[in-house]
C-alpha cells in the first residue's frame, strides 16, 4: 500500500534565541500541525521576551542556498517569509521565489518585535513593496504594518477593512489585516477581528479576545499556522480563520517560563 506523504513547509526568517517568536515559533507551529517543517535563516538574534540585544544578518545568498537546497529534496507546497531584515535578504529571497516553484508563499512583512526592536532596517521597506509583495500569494500586516504599507493611519476595524482591501489590489495578492492592536478592552468581552481579502471579497474572522500577559510570537505563529493549512490546500479565509483560533489557543494555554508566559503550541 502507498503512503501519503505529508506536506513540506518552509519559513525563510530569522532565529529568536529566546525561544518565542520567529524560526522557532514557526518550526513548533508546523510540528504542532502535522506538516513537516524546513527552514532558510535570514539573520540570527541574540534576544529574550524583553529584548533584542543584537542582529546579525546572514549572507543574502546563502539564505539562497539554503531555499534551493531545501527545495531540491521536498517539494514545498507553502513557504512563508518573517525577519528579512535588509534588501539584499529580499532582493535574494525574491530571486527564489522566481526560480523555485514554491506555490503558496505568504509574506508577513515583519517590521517591529513587540519589545519595540526595529526587525526591517528602513531602506528595506522599498524593497519589501518592489521585489517581494508583488511575489506574494497573501501579506499578513497587523495594523501597525497595514498602516506603514498603506500610508495612512488606522483606528478602527473599518480603516483596516479598507487597508485590507488596497493592500491585496495594490499588489495583486491575498491580504489579512491582523486586527489584534485595535482591540477595544474597555468591551464586556472583547473580540480580536482579522479581515481577509482574498482577490474577490473581504471576509470577518472574529474570535473572542484571550486575556495574555505576552503576546510576543502570535505574528509569526499565525503566518505560520496559515502556511501550514494553505499547505493542506484550504481556501484563505478558512485557513485564516484556523489560524487565528490556533494563535489563540497557545495564548490560552501559556504556562509560567520563569517570569515571562511564553506561547504553548498545541495540535488541535
Ligand atoms: O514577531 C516578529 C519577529 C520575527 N522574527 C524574529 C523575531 C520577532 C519578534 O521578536 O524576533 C526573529
Amino acid at each position: 500500500m502507498k503512503t501519503i506523504s505529508s506536506p513540506a513547509v518552509l519559513t525563510v526568517a530569522g532565529s529568536d534565541s529566546g525561544g518565542g517568536a520567529g524560526i522557532e515559533a514557526d518550526l513548533k507551529t508546523f510540528e504542532a500541525l502535522d506538516v513537516f517543517g524546513t527552514v532558510a535563516l535570514t539573520c540570527v538574534t541574540a534576544q529574550n521576551p524583553d529584548t533584542v540585544s543584537a542582529v546579525a544578518p546572514l549572507d543574502p545568498e546563502f539564505v539562497a542556498e539554503q531555499i534551493r537546497t531545501v527545495c531540491c529534496a521536498f517539494p514545498v507546497a507553502a513557504a512563508k517569509t518573517g525577519m528579512l531584515y535588509s534588501a539584499t535578504i529580499i532582493e535574494a529571497v525574491a530571486a527564489m521565489v522566481r526560480e523555485q516553484r514554491i506555490p503558496v508563499w505568504v509574506v508577513d512583512p515583519v517590521m517591529i518585535a513587540t519589545s519595540g526592536t526595529q526587525l526591517l532596517r528602513d531602506d528595506a521597506i522599498e524593497a519589501l513593496r518592489t521585489h517581494l509583495l508583488p511575489l506574494a500569494t497573501v501579506v499578513t500586516p497587523n495594523a501597525p504594518e497595514a498602516e506603514v504599507l498603506w500610508g495612512h493611519p488606522i483606528k478602527s476595524i473599518d480603516d483596516l477593512k479598507h487597508a485590507t482591501r488596497a493592500i491585496g489590489e495594490t499588489y495583486n495578492t491575498g491580504c489579512v489585516g491582523k486586527g489584534g492592536h485595535l482591540l477595544d478592552a474597555s468591551q464586556a468581552s472583547p473580540s480580536v477581528v482579522d479581515i481577509v481579502w482574498d482577490g474577490q471579497a473581504l471576509h470577518e474572522c472574529m474570535s473572542p479576545a484571550v486575556k495574555a500577559a505576552e503576546t510576543h510570537g502570535t505574528g509569526c505563529t499565525f503566518s505560520a499556522a496559515l502556511a501550514a493549512f494553505l499547505a493542506r490546500r484550504q481556501p484563505l479565509a478558512d485557513a485564516a480563520r484556523q489560524a487565528q483560533s490556533f494563535v489563540a489557543q497557545a495564548l490560552r494555554h501559556a504556562r509560567p517560563v520563569g517570569t515571562h508566559s511564553p506561547l504553548r503550541w498545541r495540535g488541535p
